[in-house]
C-alpha cells in the first residue's frame, strides 16, 4: 500500500461537522464518490473509542482499496494496522515516529514552511500536507502559508504534497499546473448536504 497512492482527494474526518449520522457513513460516502485516502482525524475521544473507531474504518477503507491514515496518534495507528500516521508540527518528530512504525507505514507530515518541508522529507515523510493555504473555519491554529511557498516546497522536495485548508470548489483550481498531487479537505466533504456527491464533483473539477 504504500507506493502507487493516489493522493487526488485526501479527506480528513470531521464529526464535528459531518452532515452524516456517524463517521462510518461519512467515510464510506466519501469513498463512493472517489475520495483516494482517508485519514481519522479525531480530537476528543478516549483510546479506546478511537481505537474501535479505528478498526471499523479500516474495514471500510480496505474494502474500497484506499489507504487510511491515523492522525497524530502512532499507538493508535500501529493498532488498528493503518496504513499511515499523519504528524504536525507539534506531534511526535517524523524521526522517532519512523523509528517506531518502521519503513513500510506510511507518514505524512504537515508542513507550513520550506524549511519544515525539507526537513520532513529529510526524516523519512512519505508525504506532505501544505497549509493553511486558506481560511479556514474548520481548525482554529492553522498558519498561512503562500502560493509563493507552497511553489518553493514543490521545487525542493520530490515527496507527493497535498494542500490543505479552505480547498473547495471554487478554491481547487488555484493548484492546477503547481505540480502538487493532491487537495486535502475537510468541510467541503464532509460538512456538505450530500458528501459522496461533493466528493465525485472536486475530483472531477481537479481532474478536467
Ligand atoms: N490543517 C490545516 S488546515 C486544516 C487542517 C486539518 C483544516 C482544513 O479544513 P477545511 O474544512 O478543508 O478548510
Ligand atoms: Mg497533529
Amino acid at each position: 500500500m504504500k507506493h502507487g497512492i493516489d493522493y487526488s482527494l485526501y479527506l480528513c474526518t470531521d464529526r464535528r461537522l459531518m452532515t452524516s449520522a456517524t463517521i462510518e457513513e461519512s467515510v464510506e460516502a466519501a469513498l463512493k464518490g472517489g475520495t483516494t485516502v482517508i485519514q481519522l482525524r479525531e480530537k476528543d475521544c478516549s483510546s479506546k473509542e478511537f481505537y474501535e473507531l479505528g478498526l471499523r474504518v479500516k474495514k471500510i477503507t480496505a474494502a474500497y482499496h484506499v489507504p487510511l491514515i491515523i492522525n497524530d496518534r502512532v499507538d493508535i495507528a500501529l493498532a488498528v494496522h493503518a496504513d499511515g500516521v499523519h504528524v504536525g508540527q507539534g506531534d511526535l518528530p517524523c524521526k522517532v515516529v519512523r523509528e517506531i512504525v518502521g519503513p513500510d507505514m506510511l507518514i505524512g507530515v504537515s508542513a507550513a514552511t520550506l524549511s519544515e518541508a525539507v526537513q520532513a522529507e529529510k526524516d523519512g515523510a512519505d508525504y506532505l500536507g501544505v497549509g493553511a493555504m486558506y481560511a479556514t473555519n474548520t481548525k482554529t491554529d492553522t498558519r498561512p502559508v503562500s502560493m509563493e511557498e507552497l511553489l518553493k516546497i514543490r521545487a525542493a522536495v520530490n515527496i507527493p504534497i497535498v494542500v490543505i485548508g479552505g480547498i473547495n470548489r471554487n478554491t481547487l483550481g488555484n493548484f492546477k499546473g503547481t505540480g502538487v498531487d493532491g487537495l486535502a479537505v475537510v468541510s467541503a466533504i464532509v460538512a456538505q448536504p450530500d458528501p459522496e456527491a461533493a466528493a465525485r464533483e472536486l475530483l472531477r473539477l481537479w481532474k478536467a
